[in-house]
C-alpha cells in the first residue's frame, strides 16, 4: 500500500488538510473508479480536479504532490495516499460500510486487483489508439522534462515507476500505437475478460449478491474497451446482463458519462479508421 512519508511530500499545504480530498480527472479510469467507490460508500469529499488534457499533473506543484505524476491521488486528513487499488482499498478499510473488499475474500480480491493494475497500460494502448485523434493522445515534451527532472520520492526512495511512464510517452510520440501492441493488448483483456466471464457464469456479482471492488474495476475496463470499438458484447456475451446492471446505478453511471465533445470526437475518429480500414478489430483480428 502506498502512503507517502511526510517528507515525500513538497506541496506542504496539503499536510494541513482536513477530511477526504481527491485529485482526479473526468475521463480517467483510475479517477472514476475511485469516485465510484467513494460514491457507493456514501463518503464526502472535496473535489480537487487536475486536468491530464492541460498536462497539469506534472506541474511542480502536483508532482509535489504525487511525484510519479499521476492521478488519482487521496489527501486524508493529511495523509497521501497514491495508486488507485491502494486508495480504494485504504477507503475500504477506513470507512467500514458497505465492504466492497469482503474479508473472506480478500487474498484474491488483491490478486484481481494487481492483475487489472498490470492491465493498465494496455487499456492506455487501446485509448489512445482507437477512441482518441493523435493530437489529444501527445504528452508536450517541456511536461516529460518535468516528470523527469522532478527528484521527488516515494516512500522515502528515488521512484522507479517515474522512467515507465516515461518511455512510454516517448515511444507513444515516436511510433504511435503500433499493431503488436493493439494485438498484444486486445489479446491480454480477451483472456481477462473470459474468466470475469466464467467468474459471473452463475452469480450476479463476482463475489455473489453483493457488489464488490472487482466488479468495479472490470467494469471500467468494459466501458472503456467498449467505447474502442472493442468487440465485447461478441467476445463476452455472459458480461452484458452484470455490464448494464452495473451502468445503472447511478453512483456508477454518472462517473463515466462521456461530455458530448469527448463522443463527438470518439465519432469522427472511428468514421475514419472505419474509411481507411484500421479500426480495432481490422488491425488486431480479435
Ligand atoms: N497504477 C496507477 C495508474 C494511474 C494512471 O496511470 N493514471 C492515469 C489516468 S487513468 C494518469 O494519471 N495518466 C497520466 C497522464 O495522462 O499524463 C493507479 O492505479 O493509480
Amino acid at each position: 500500500m502506498v502512503q507517502l512519508f511526510k517528507e515525500d511530500i513538497k506541496t506542504p499545504e496539503v499536510l494541513a488538510w482536513k477530511g477526504v480530498h481527491l485529485f482526479h480527472f473526468s475521463g480517467s479510469s483510475c479517477s472514476q473508479k475511485t469516485r465510484i467507490v467513494l460514491n457507493l460508500k456514501g463518503i464526502e469529499w472535496i473535489s480537487h480536479p487536475i486536468n491530464l488534457l492541460k498536462a497539469e499533473n506534472y506541474s511542480q506543484w502536483y508532482l509535489g504532490i504525487n511525484p510519479r505524476g499521476l492521478l488519482p491521488a487521496l489527501v486524508h486528513n493529511g495523509d497521501v495516499h497514491i495508486e488507485s487499488n491502494d486508495i480504494v482499498s485504504y477507503l475500504d478499510e477506513t470507512f467500514d460500510i458497505p465492504k466492497l473488499i469482503p474479508s473472506n475474500h480478500r487474498g484474491s480480491i488483491l490478486e484481481q486487483l494487481n492483475t487489472e493494475d498490470e492491465l493498465h497500460l494496455d487499456l492506455r494502448t487501446l485509448t489512445f489508439g482507437f477512441c482518441l485523434p493523435t493530437f489529444l493522445t501527445r504528452k508536450p515534451p517541456a511536461a516529460l522534462e518535468a516528470l523527469e527532472c522532478n527528484e521527488g520520492t516515494v516512500e522515502g526512495k528515488i521512484d522507479s515507476h517515474k522512467k515507465v511512464q516515461l518511455a512510454f510517452w516517448r515511444e507513444l510520440a515516436e511510433h504511435g500505437v503500433t499493431a503488436d501492441q493493439a494485438i498484444n493488448a486486445a489479446k491480454r483483456f480477451e483472456k481477462a475478460f473470459s474468466s470475469v466471464e466464467q467468474q459471473l457464469a452463475d452469480q450476479a456479482f463476482l463475489y455473489g449478491d453483493e457488489i464488490s471492488i472487482v466488479d468495479i474495476v472490470w467494469f471500467i475496463y468494459a466501458h472503456r474497451l467498449r467505447s474502442t470499438g472493442y468487440p465485447f458484447k461478441r467476445l463476452h456475451p455472459g458480461l452484458t446482463s452484470w455490464y448494464h446492471a452495473m451502468l445503472a446505478r447511478p453512483e456508477i453511471g454518472k462517473e463515466v458519462a462521456d461530455p458530448a465533445p469527448l463522443r463527438v470526437i470518439r465519432y469522427l475518429t472511428q468514421r475514419y479508421q472505419a474509411l481507411t480500414n484500421s479500426t480495432l478489430e481490422q488491425v488486431t483480428g480479435i
